[in-house]
């Protein structure tokens, strides 16, 4: 049961003026579960399932895809967009879909302003392209179609700075009203179960744009008021509910670099790789990254990176507390070249051969400290292992240390520690330690010093490194919670 005690503020006058504390009143809520109170912010049920996406792929294709640019001016003829064939975006899905990725972010509109749908707002979209091919695509059709048929989530990238409209920083609110909103509406009723729409925050500064003709250099001073965010976020939700507004939207954050990698120590709350723990509003990072090396656009001659070097990214980012965006550009052809089908494929592989078999389904496995259970939830370690992301383990009240003790039948090789923590009820978890051990007396302490924050995912690499992949021998494993903000929650557990 939790006691609230409300101080009830008697506005009574006195001879004084001032007004009196008056009367206590204690209200019990009730708790018949016993479950931890929360510790704010806490995220939304959209910010939760948009975690849980975890991994996903950017799709980087359009005006620039056929003038070898990586940001365009605007003054791109239409017909310089032309397809080799229809570009097939189920064929990109499905790369990327082996390797483990869970979603896709397509862009439809890059800062140059061209649109890849038959859009009413513009011109200068697919309607003009230089062949059938190009006049067939629908990106925002097709990408959301193939989505659905595979069973993965999907959204779009629409760049708020439009380097081709006249109405772009022209000082006015015609580029929001007649344009961009506009823009956003007609994507968002490509399917109300989008689960991230891409706002870009690059906006004008240095670089010259066609702006209707006008040409020229043109900037805007307050995107967040220029944009009417409140406006699109309302908006784009009334139409799909789940649909976090990223970057301006404020409900998920640009981790603060496209390299690929998040802080050791990252907070769900503040800003880049590192966030804040102090800070009031849930905004959990997101990490952009290049799969190829030669920009977000596709390139002649470009190569993909190694699944090993693809694989120490993913550990930087979804082992930590991230999600990953992974941009793997489609060619001229509208699909995605046969090396990087090759390479998502070896990723695949990588990731359930070294994270694919948890080690902890034939260990035994205690906690020096469990929470009283409730009416109808206990808070047994079992719940770290039994696969379900509702049920976890925690300490009582005021106890914010304990350790989890994983014991084998005989020595195993292990390579990583993966740990979750319920995060309905707040990121707590401050710092952590692992040790392992071959009898159960002597200890070694693993990852030293990078063992902080948890959050939604955190794994953990025993050898200390995401470049190498070696194991440790031990028959014993144990995980201690040396700091938490409030008890300690874990949903799950595992040892790789
Ligand atoms: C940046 C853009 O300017 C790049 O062109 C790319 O789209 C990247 C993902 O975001 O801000």
């Amino acid at each position: 049961m939790k006691k609230i005690v409300f101080y009830l503020v008697a506005m009574l006058s006195f001879s004084n003026g001032h007004a009196a504390i008056g009367p206590i009143v204690e209200e019990t809520l009730p708790n018949p579960d016993n479950e931890p109170a929360p510790v704010h912010p806490v995220p939304s049920q959209r910010q939760l399932l948009w975690q849980e996406t975890e991994f996903y792929a950017f799709f980087h294709f359009g005006m620039n895809t056929f003038t070898n640019a990586e940001w365009g001016d605007g003054s791109e003829a239409e017909n310089r967009f032309a397809p080799t064939k229809v570009p097939n975006p189920r064929q990109w899905l499905t790369a990327v879909k082996t390797a483990g990725m869970k979603g896709g972010i397509a862009v439809v509109k890059h800062h140059d302003g061209f649109c890849l749908w038959p859009t009413a707002t513009t011109t200068h979209s697919i309607m003009n392209a230089g062949n059938e091919n190009g006049r067939y695509t629908n990106i925002p059709d097709s990408f959301s179609v193939a989505a659905r048929d595979l069973g993965m989530k999907y959204g779009f990238y629409v760049s708020p700075w439009d380097l081709n409209s006249g109405y772009w920083g022209d000082g006015t609110s015609n580029y929001v009203n007649k344009v961009f909103l506009p823009q956003c509406l007609e994507l968002a009723k490509y399917g109300s179960d989008q689960f991230e729409m891409w706002f870009d925050g690059a906006t004008g500064g240095d670089h010259s744009g066609y702006y209707g003709g006008a040409r020229g250099m043109r900037t805007i001073s307050d995107a967040s008021t220029y944009y009417d965010i409140p406006n699109l976020r309302d908006t784009v939700h009334s139409i799909a509910p789940n649909c976090v507004i990223w970057g301006v939207g404020d409900e998920a954050r640009w981790i603060g670099n496209e390299a690929g990698w998040a802080g050791e120590t990252n907070w769900a709350m503040g800003s880049g790789e590192s966030g804040n723990e102090h800070q009031w509003k849930w905004c959990a990072g997101e990490c952009d990254a290049k799969a190829t090396d030669k920009g977000w656009f596709w390139h002649s001659g470009e190569s993909p990176k190694t699944a090993q070097a693809l694989f120490k990214i993913y550990l930087e980012t979804v082992g930590r507390n991230a999600t990953l965006i992974l941009n793997f550009p489609p060619d001229q052809s509208g699909e995605l070249p046969q090396a990087d089908v090759k390479v998502l494929g070896e990723l695949g592989t990588m990731l359930q051969q070294r994270l694919g078999t948890d080690l902890m389904a034939d260990a035994t496995v205690t906690a020096t400290a469990t929470r009283a259970a409730g009416a109808a939830r206990t808070y047994e370690v079992d719940n770290l292992t039994d696969n379900n992301k509702d049920t976890y383990w925690a300490t009582d009240d005021g106890v914010h240390t304990a350790t989890i003790n994983v014991e084998w039948e005989e020595v195993r090789t292990l390579h990583y520690v993966m740990l979750m923590e319920y995060i309905r009820l707040g990121q707590r978890i401050r710092e952590f330690s692992i040790e392992t051990s071959l009898d159960g007396s002597s200890w070694t302490k693993r990852a030293t010093g990078s063992t902080t924050t948890v959050g939604y995912k955190r794994i953990v690499p025993l050898n200390g490194s995401t470049s190498t992949y070696s194991g440790i021998s031990a028959r014993y494993l144990r995980v201690t919670i040396e700091d938490s903000r409030s008890c300690p929650t874990l949903h799950t557990m595992a040892v790789y």
